[in-house]
């Protein structure tokens, strides 16, 4: 089976971050090989969260959703590794922690199916667009090892 190395987007939602668990979910990450390549912390507007969400807009759990992304600050990181989309939502669970799979994220520190601890990218194209979402070229870049021969 051919794995990639591929890059994927992660949020820490704002039940984790009350609950003060991201440096074990952070080290769960780690652990399963992906590497945090760029992280930030932010309390996320009503009109970043509702576009960050839009492909939920007609869904009626859609102002509930927006609510609660806005209800506290949240962590967002990227991550990268091999097959790091997959790994990611591997690692989180089934999206409703009562159906998640023991020793998943979500089955350890979620509530329900809305404050389930953490966002993960679904396909690696919507990582692309997640990525760039919330983070600039140059912060995706601020890791890489300065230019040989630069002073
Ligand atoms: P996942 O985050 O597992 O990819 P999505 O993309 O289907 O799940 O849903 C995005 C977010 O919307 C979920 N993480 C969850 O917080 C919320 N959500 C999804 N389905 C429901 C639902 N039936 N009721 C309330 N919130 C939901």
């Amino acid at each position: 089976m051919i794995v990639a190395v591929e890059r994927t987007l992660s949020i820490l939602k704002p039940d984790a971050y009350a609950k003060g668990c991201l440096g074990e979910v952070l080290r769960r990450f780690e652990a399963a090989g992906l590497r945090v390549l760029a992280i930030k912390s932010l309390w996320l507007t009503a009109s970043q969260a509702e576009a960050f969400y839009g492909v939920h807009r007609e869904r009626p759990f859609f102002r509930d959703l927006v609510a609660f992304m806005t209800s506290g600050p949240v962590v967002v990181q990227v991550l990268e590794g091999r097959d790091a989309v997959a790994t990611n939502r591997r690692l989180m669970g089934a999206t409703d922690p009562k159906k998640a799979d023991t020793g998943t994220i979500r089955a350890d520190f979620g509530s329900h199916i809305e404050a389930n601890a953490v966002h993960g990218s679904d396909s690696a194209q919507t990582a692309a667009e997640e990525i760039a979402f919330f983070f600039s070229q140059s912060e995706l870049t601020a890791l890489m090892p300065a230019e040989s021969g630069s002073a």
